[in-house]
Order: structure tokens, then sequence, then C-alpha cells
């Protein structure tokens, strides 16, 4: 067993110091606070659990500032949705490839030690496979969630044209899991992406729900959008979070991603089911989504973790700080998310970020507990913004002290991959990553 030694790290019940982790087999196995460093290697700053990215869709990475420019009369989401399609269209396999290296590296770098990559591309078998393969060079553990598609809106409308790449229907995403799970090694996981109720219907939701495997995953995209919730609703008589929890064994393994637009039934509802809502802050916000109601699910003791999505963002600590920025906003009032363990509003949003991401990619990962998986996520202690800071000061420096990248060192599942803030694969992929945009925008 190797074993580390961190003056301060970030446990389930807060920050503790001189803390002793040992690591075997990818898993944390010992973890002793108030201890001597002994024969331990020393930490070069405190440590975080890593972090899950839930909701992630690669390609939209190379799109990140191309879409902030007036391209309607009325620019809203279904506009920008119009530029994705467009964009998608050129994207080869090998552009996917490589724009998801550059991205894994980026999030590794910035403390994401997993992703879900939410999949609807065309090809479906060999993008997967793609992701699978940057995810394997880059060192970030996988999810991935082939998803259905089949509608372009609610009552069964037919695809539109740029739509029509993405069909799939419940048998051709069981043949996408089948061919995946012989890939499948100790280090990825598979589940399935429904893409929205505006894309599946209800029966083949029940179908793909009642057809896989009992524990995967199960990732939605619900109630973003104002129109989608009035769709839903003269469609299927429910808004759409209020469909999910009366139609679909909504627990645990389900991910709810977005559910912006939700009544204060739901948000009870959503929190009692066990499922994990994947908030989208930056994506959110750049696409004019609205707002979650945070405070009122996280007082139904709901559970969040956060995703990329269209990666605008590739920083955890960016995510969390808008999170809690938009209630203050709203509210006028100041550090609105703490918990009974900490008043601290960085840790509280890292825990339970962390957390609720864990349990989105079905893994065993998100916090500094034995027999988890040995994701840490270590600072640089020798930064100005953590000058002096011990405990919640450190992760209040991260998640509102500006926007230097404090992350300097990253292990996923015991192994180094990210050390002294460089990843061995860095610059290799950045090449190929502008090669590939150069190509896109052209
Ligand atoms: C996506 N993105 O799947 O990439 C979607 C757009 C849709 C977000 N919802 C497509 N943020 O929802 O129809
Ligand atoms: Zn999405």
């Amino acid at each position: 067993m190797k074993k580390y030694f961190a003056r301060d790290a970030l446990l389930p019940s807060g920050w503790a110091r001189d803390v002793v982790i040992g690591v075997d087999g990818g898993e944390i196995l010992a973890l002793d606070a108030n201890s001597a460093p002994d024969g331990a290697e020393r930490l070069h700053g405190p440590v975080l659990p890593g972090m899950a990215n839930l909701h992630s869709h690669a390609f939209q990475r190379a799109m990140a500032g191309l879409t902030d420019v007036r391209a309607a009369s009325h620019d809203d989401f279904w506009s920008w949705r119009e530029l994705m399609y467009l964009f998608m269209e050129r994207l080869t396999p090998d552009h996917a490839q490589a724009i998801a290296e550059q991205l894994y590296i980026e999030m590794l770098k910035h403390g994401y030690t997993a992703v879900a990559e939410f999949h609807y591309v065309h090809h479906p078998a060999e993008m997967l496979s793609r992701h699978l393969e940057a995810a394997k060079d880059t060192g970030i553990a996988i999810t991935l969630l082939p998803s259905l598609y089949r509608w372009s809106g609610f009552g069964a409308q037919p695809l539109k044209e740029r739509q029509k790449r993405f069909t799939s229907d419940t048998k051709t995403v069981l043949e996408t899991l089948a061919g995946l799970k012989r890939r499948v090694s100790a280090d990825i996981r598979t589940g399935v992406a429904p893409h929205s109720l505006r894309a599946v219907d209800p029966q083949s939701l029940k179908d793909l729900v009642t057809l896989i495997d009992e524990r995967a995953p199960i990732h939605i995209h619900a109630a973003e959008q104002t129109r989608e919730v009035e769709e839903c609703t003269l469609a299927l008589g429910k808004r759409p979070v209020e469909w999910l929890l009366e139609n679909c064994p909504v627990d645990g393994r389900w991910c709810v991603v977005h559910a912006t637009h939700i009544t204060a039934g739901e948000v009870i509802g959503l929190a009692a089911s066990g499922a994990v809502v994947g908030l989208c802050p930056s994506t959110e916000a750049n696409l004019g989504d609205g707002i979650f109601p945070l405070l009122a699910y996280r007082g139904a003791s709901g559970r969040y973790g956060i995703g990329g999505d269209s990666h605008v963002s590739r920083d955890p600590a960016e995510e969390l700080r808008l999170l809690e920025y938009v209630q203050r906003l709203v509210g006028r009032r100041r550090n609105l998310n703490i918990s009974s363990t900490s008043q601290a509003v960085g840790t509280t949003l890292w825990l339970e970020a962390a957390a609720g991401g864990g349990q989105a990619l079905g893994r065993e990962m998100g916090s500094l507990v034995r027999e988890k998986r040995a994701d840490l996520v270590v600072l640089d202690g020798e930064h100005p913004d953590l000058a002096g800071k011990r405990g919640d000061a450190v992760a209040n420096a991260l998640v509102f002290s500006g926007t230097s990248n404090l992350v300097r060192d990253v292990m996923v599942a015991g192994r180094w991959i990210v050390r002294d803030r460089h990843h061995p694969r860095e610059e290799k992929a950045a090449e190929r990553y502008a090669r590939t945009v150069a190509q896109l925008v052209a």
C-alpha cells in the first residue's frame, strides 16, 4: 500500500488535518486524520475528492465562443441548437476524438476525474469507441451513455432533416451497449441516455428502461426550456419532470439533466426519488435556460452534480461559483448553499457535487472514504490564492477567488495523471486540436 500525507484533506465530514491516505489497487484503503507523516509521501497542497463531470457532449467544446454573436432577431436556445446541428454536420470520428482528447485533458487539469459522455451523434458505435479511446489515452474515467433519439418533438413528430443522423431506437441502443460491453474493462461504465421527452415516446422509453441492466445509469434531459414544459403539458398532460416521476421508476440510477423549470411539487418529488439532478451552470447561463431552484431542492435533501455540457467552461470551480452566484443575485443575500457539516459554501458545494456526480456515473467515487476509488485532486499549496489558508478557506479560495487554476496534481484510480500542472499528452493533443478546429471552422 502506497501512503500519502496531506496537511489538509476534504473528508465527507469536512476538512481534516494531517491526513494519511493509503492507496492500493486504485482504491483508498486507509484514511487517518491527525496522523504523523511517518514514511508517507507528502502531497504538495490541500486534497479534495475528484469531481465527476456528469454531462458532456464533448464535440461542443470546439464550438465554445463561436456562437456568442447575435444570429437571429430572437436568439435563444433553439437558434443556438440550429448552429450546433450545422457544426455537427462536418464532424468526423477523427475530429470527435481530437476534440475529446483535448477536452478531457483540460478537465483533468482542473480536477475532473471522470466524465459521463451523453452521446447522440451519428455513427454511435464508432463515435463512442473514439470517446473511449480519448478517455483511455488521457486517463479520465468514462461512463458512456448511448442515446435513444427517435422524434423531433412531442407526439412522435418525424425527425427534421438535420436530426436524421441521430436516429436510434431501443434495439439499436441495446446493440450499441452490447458492442460496448464486449470492450468494457474495469475502468469504464455504460448506461443509457433517452435524449429527452421531446425525442423519445413514452413506450420506447419504458421499453428501454425495462430492458437494460438493472444497475445501469439512465440520463435524460428534462425541463430545460419553458417551451419544452408547455409542449409536454399539451402532449402528455403533465410537465416533464412530473411525467417522469409518475410514469418511470425514477430512483438513484437516474440523472435528470437540467430540470430547470420545475414546480415546488416537482422539487419535492425529484428530491425524494433519490435521482441526481445534473446541473450545468455555465451552459445553462450561456444558453439562457433559466434558474434551477437549488435552495428549495437542497432544502428537500435533493442530490445533484455538475456537468460541463457544451463545455463553455472546463473548470468545476467555475461551475460551482456560478451555481452560488446566481442564487445570490436572485435572492439578494450571501452564502446560501451551506450544510449541517459546513457553513462554508465552497466546501459544501464541492462535497455535494462530487458525491452526486459519482452516483450519476454509477461509480464508487466522489468522496475521500475507504473503499472509494482513489481520485485525488491536490491543490498547489504554494499558490498565492491559498497563502495562509486551511480548511474551509481553501475550498472557498478555490471557488470564489478568481480564475487561476489552483489544481496541481490529479490522481485517478490510484495513478497520477496530472503532475505539477502537466499532462503528458497535452502538447500533442493541443496541436491536434488546433488542426481540427481550423478544419471545422474553415
Ligand atoms: C444537446 N443541449 O443535446 O446537446 C442539447 C441540445 C436538444 C442542451 N440541451 C439539443 N443544453 O436539447 O435538443
Ligand atoms: Zn445535454
